[in-house]
């Protein structure tokens, strides 16, 4: 690891920021091999009628089982790659707590982002860690109360950066990475998560 990690001293939250968790070299060979090997999916949500891709591209990779619930559907994993399965025992070795599955996004430039929510989803249990790792483009995560439209906090995620986010964190905030016209090279980014009771 480059650097030490950076607690975010944010109230009713728990989340630590590493900034240099993969050197430069390694996160960009692991950025090129991971969007290289995905098979990335654009899922497209039908809302009030209206049909809406999904502004980025997905992925979602895991043990058997470990099936995750989202946008009203139920995915099962692709896989582990090696990567990724070196990517997950890394992690592991970092903040001591299993994980057994990953939600990869690709934000090909500025234009795509993920809208406000937390990641509270039941199979999630009721203080989940998330393991947020940021790849290429730097963009910007923002942090608002759920209930309240104000952003409070924001948290620029660099290339090799690692965001570890539990406890309360997802009952009491959301988060957002909001579109930017300051941004034209992609950003890939994996949560990984651990499923404890899989459908
Ligand atoms: O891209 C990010 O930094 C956030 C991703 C995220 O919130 C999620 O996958 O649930
Ligand atoms: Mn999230």
């Amino acid at each position: 690891m480059n650097s030490k990690p950076v607690v975010l001293d944010y109230p009713d939250a728990d989340l630590t920021l590493y900034p240099g968790w993969l050197t430069e070299p390694l996160a960009t060979q692991w950025q090129r091999q991971i969007v290289a090997q995905t098979a990335w999916q654009q899922p497209v949500l039908k809302l009030f009628g209206k049909e809406h891709p999904t502004p980025r591209l997905v992925a979602w990779h895991g043990d058997e089982g470990a099936s995750y619930r989202y946008s009203g559907h139920t995915h099962q994993p692709m896989p582990w790659t090696s990567v990724l399965e070196a990517m997950r025992e890394r992690l592991q070795a970092t903040i001591n707590h299993p994980l057994n599955s990953v939600l990869l996004n690709l934000y090909r430039d500025g234009r795509d982002s993920m809208g406000w929510h937390s990641d509270d989803e039941p199979e999630l249990g009721t203080q989940p860690v998330i393991a947020s790792v940021s790849l290429g483009a730097s963009r910007r995560l923002d942090l608002r109360r759920k209930g309240q439209k104000r952003i409070e906090h924001s948290v620029q995620l660099e290339h090799g950066s690692l965001l570890v986010m539990r406890g309360p964190t997802q009952h009491h905030w959301q988060h957002q990475v909001a579109k930017t016209q300051r941004c034209n090279t992609p950003r890939l980014n994996l949560t990984f998560r651990l499923i404890n009771s899989p459908l």
